[in-house]
């Protein structure tokens, strides 16, 4: 008998009977894929492939686009609004009229009884752009409430506030094809191969062609890092002190640009006398890294003909996110790397469309970038809805990390949640469930009716979810794409749009300002907005038929340019976005002031993410191949470290912070360092019921990479049940 290869039958990939092909967007994470979803005879989604003409992913998926299509018939979607008096009684399905006035009735009742700002919103970065940009106009333009943000506060805030501290305004000013050019990158605190897989596969493929040193600063040995050069162990929270020591060894060689410096930058003097404390030598002891690594690797990025960073949540979720972000451009000011091919500074975005809200959806201003505090900004938005401008605040209103506490402390006494589950990832969760329970009033908006934050909602409205939507995204280089809707909404589920323009109807002002029937018609709206003004978001020079053609165009893409593309790159002519046009150089003081590991929480405790999930699970945790692979909540732990403890691989262990504890299985690996632990976050009930989330004081973004832990013994059978129930193969 033949044994091996011979013996066994081929592989055969079931042909999927797909008749037609449609063109949409990934609604995962910001890489911003072109995807086409393989629609059957009888009407059903039953494939995706990557789109080879796309710029973007010229055909590539990773695993979570490849199996995108089944999350339409995913477990747990919300077909029909439901509706109870209190959040312990029964939900009852009710219709979407009844739904819609029992919301309208309850926010004004509220309003009229505490104030306008009493009821507060907390939307998300995975809603369409024109969603986004008539949520917008709902809640500043009719609701009134100043109590208005997004969970970019988690995400993205403090790279939107170290943009707006350096530059003047928020924009990454790079793209991937900065890859094909550089001489240098360094990743702070960013993941690439398990959490933007394709631009890593952009980056891999660039370094292929031509090798440039690939630098990593992570605490973990990520994959990202398996791949790098150098790679820089940091002490958790200390990337200022690193930048800081970088900065100190470029000026003390000469090894700044002083021509693009003279021209370009303010307050030069302020940044040089800053950073002439952090010598290697001071540095190495705070941050971890050996004073010659320091030098070395300053040498090389400033040697570098062009040199780039990138950074995603490692730099962003920290007490000094904000400062972080601002090190990152300072190094680029320093070295004349901002808007040339390669000399950039890069944050890699998180969740499909982070950058549509923070363009668009007024959370934390006016549409456009525009600003509440700028009176002609105000003026400008209340002519074009035909609205008075005294209806908007002067200035803007809590984050969601500020909302919170407000509920707590009776501040505010309703709350709308349109696509995001703070139950799980929020730090904290039990003080979340608490403050939920305060509250008068709560609607869920979301695609999955399933998710934790639902049990506490008194109303729940089934959205429709991604390519049962017709709008776009933004992604991490300003690439605007479009998702098309290739099926339509489940059952009595809804798309955003047309429930942010069925409650406009419920307020007087929504009879005023133009509410278009369709996204097309929003779109229109934001391109008018953003035509001839003096900010780089201009996007008056987009269609939907161009973008859909083009396969994503970049902004700015000015009305009347030739061609299908914007632009690739922010600042080529040196002009920022500040009152003289010249970029801030911020000295950056290190404060030492996370909670750190002590002889009672002996570890760091770190928290990320896996290839195979996204965020809470409410997707991922219910397809197949990825909850598979994937399918238990685990701790990442150092076997030296587990050894002293007698801990075992795959036994179970409890863990203890200030704030709570959760039971977790042990996966032993050098990946971590002896002194710090890693959990993902995706499951409920895990890390975030110790995480601290200490708030960065600029963005308001919280610390959810570092506090600190103890390890204790757990019954192991009690463990085993208890961690059985909690996943759902
Ligand atoms: N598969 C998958 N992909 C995703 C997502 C997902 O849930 N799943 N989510 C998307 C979203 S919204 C986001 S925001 C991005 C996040 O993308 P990433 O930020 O790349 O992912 P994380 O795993 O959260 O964190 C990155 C790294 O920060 C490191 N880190 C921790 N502390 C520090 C520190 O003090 N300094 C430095 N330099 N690094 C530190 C961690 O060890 C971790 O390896 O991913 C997006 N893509
Ligand atoms: N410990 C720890 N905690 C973290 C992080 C970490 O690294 N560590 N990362 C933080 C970061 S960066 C982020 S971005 C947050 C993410 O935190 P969340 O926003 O809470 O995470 P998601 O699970 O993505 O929640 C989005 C919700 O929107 C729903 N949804 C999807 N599409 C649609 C739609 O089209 N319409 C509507 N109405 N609903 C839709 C989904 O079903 C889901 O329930 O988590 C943060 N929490
Ligand atoms: S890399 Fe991101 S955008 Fe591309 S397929 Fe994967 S999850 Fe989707
Ligand atoms: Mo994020």
């Amino acid at each position: 008998m033949l044994l091996g290869r011979e013996d066994q039958k081929p592989i055969r990939i079931a042909d999927k009977k797909v008749v037609e092909w449609k063109y949409t967007t990934c609604g995962y994470c910001s890489t911003g894929c072109s995807i086409e979803v393989g629609i059957d005879e009888e009407g059903k989604a039953v494939a995706s492939r990557g789109v080879a003409g796309a710029d973007v992913n010229r055909g590539k998926l990773c695993i979570k686009g490849i199996f995108e299509h089944e999350l339409f018939e995913a477990a747990g979607r919300g077909d029909q609004p439901v509706l109870r008096d209190r959040f312990h009684h029964d939900f009852k399905d009710t219709s979407w009229d009844h739904a819609l006035d029992t919301m309208a009735d309850k926010i004004k009742a509220i309003q009229e009884q505490h104030g306008r700002d009493a009821f507060a919103v907390v939307s998300t970065g995975q809603l369409l752009t024109e969603e986004f940009y008539t949520l917008g106009k709902l809640v500043r333009g009719c609701i009134g409430t100043n109590n208005y943000c997004g969970n970019t506060t988690l995400c993205m805030a403090s790279a939107v506030s170290g943009y707006k501290r350096s530059f003047g305004s928020d924009g990454p000013p790079g793209c991937y094809d900065d890859f094909s050019h550089t001489g240098c990158l360094i990743a702070w605190g960013s993941n690439l191969p398990e959490q933007h897989p394709v631009i890593y596969w952009r980056l891999k493929e660039a370094r292929e062609k031509r090798h440039f040193p690939l630098i990593v600063v992570d605490p973990r040995v990520t994959m990202l890092a398996q791949f790098a050069d150098i790679h820089l162990p940091i002490t958790p929270g200390t990337d200022v002190v690193l930048q800081n020591a970088l900065m100190h060894v470029i000026l003390e060689e000469g090894l700044e640009d002083r021509a693009y410096i003279e021209q370009h930058t303010n307050d030069f003097d302020q940044l040089a006398a800053c950073v002439k404390d952090y010598d290697p030598t001071t540095a190495a002891k705070i941050c971890g890294i050996n004073e010659d690594t320091i030098r070395h690797v300053a040498r090389v990025f400033a040697k570098a003909d062009s040199a780039m960073s990138i950074w995603t949540m490692g730099i962003n979720q920290s007490t000094h996110g904000s400062d972080g972000v601002t090190g990152c451009n300072s190094l680029a000011l320093l070295t004349g790397n901002i808007g040339k091919p390669g000399g950039t500074s890069l944050s890699i975005t998180g969740q499909c469309n982070a950058m549509g809200t923070r363009e668009w959806s007024s959370c934390s201003g006016l549409p456009g970038y525009r600003y509440l505090e700028k009176e002609q900004d105000r003026q400008e938005i209340a002519d074009f809805w035909g609205i008075d401008p005294s209806f908007f605040p002067t200035k803007r209103g809590m984050a969601q990390t500020d909302i919170f506490p407000a509920i707590e402390s009776g501040q505010i006494k309703g709350l709308w949640l349109v696509a995001t589950n703070p139950m799980t990832s929020m730090p904290n969760t039990s003080r979340i469930r608490k403050t939920l329970e305060k509250l008068d009033f709560l609607v869920v908006q979301d695609a999955y009716q399933d998710v934790e934050t639902t049990q506490y909602a008194h109303l729940y409205l089934p959205a429709a979810v991604w390519a049962e939507k017709e709008g776009c995204f933004t992604n991490t280089e300003r690439r605007v794409n479009r998702v098309t809707n290739v099926l339509p909404p489940k059952g009595n589920s809804k798309p955003d749009f047309w429930i942010f323009n069925q409650l406009a109807k419920r307020f007087p002002n929504g009879n005023k300002i133009h509410f278009p029937d369709n996204t097309e018609g929003a779109f229109e709206e934001m391109k008018q907005l953003s035509k001839g003004t003096e900010r780089t978001l201009d996007i008056s020079g987009m269609s939907y038929a161009k973008i859909e053609q083009a396969k994503g165009i970049q902004w700015p893409c000015r009305e009347g340019e030739d061609g299908m593309q914007g632009d690739a790159r922010l600042y080529t002519d040196g002009f920022f976005q500040t009152p003289n046009g010249k970029a801030n150089l911020i000295p950056l003081p290190f404060v030492d002031n996370n909670e750190r590991p002590c002889s009672e929480y002996p570890f760091w405790l770190n928290s990320g993410r896996v290839v195979e999930h996204f965020h809470t699970r409410t997707r991922t945790g219910k397809l197949g191949n990825l909850n598979k692979y994937s399918p238990t909540p685990y701790m990442e732990m150092n076997p030296d470290a587990a050894a002293k403890l007698g801990i075992q691989h795959q036994s179970y262990v409890r863990l203890l912070s200030r704030r709570g504890d959760a039971v977790v299985m042990v996966q032993l690996t050098q990946r971590v360092a002896p002194n710090a632990v890693f959990i993902p976050f995706h499951f409920h009930d895990c890390v975030n019921r110790l995480s601290l989330g200490l708030l960065d004081p600029h963005s308001r973004q919280p610390a959810f990479k570092q506090s600190a832990v103890r390890i204790v013994p757990v019954d192991q059978t009690l463990a085993a049940k208890l961690n059985k129930q909690r996943r759902d193969f």
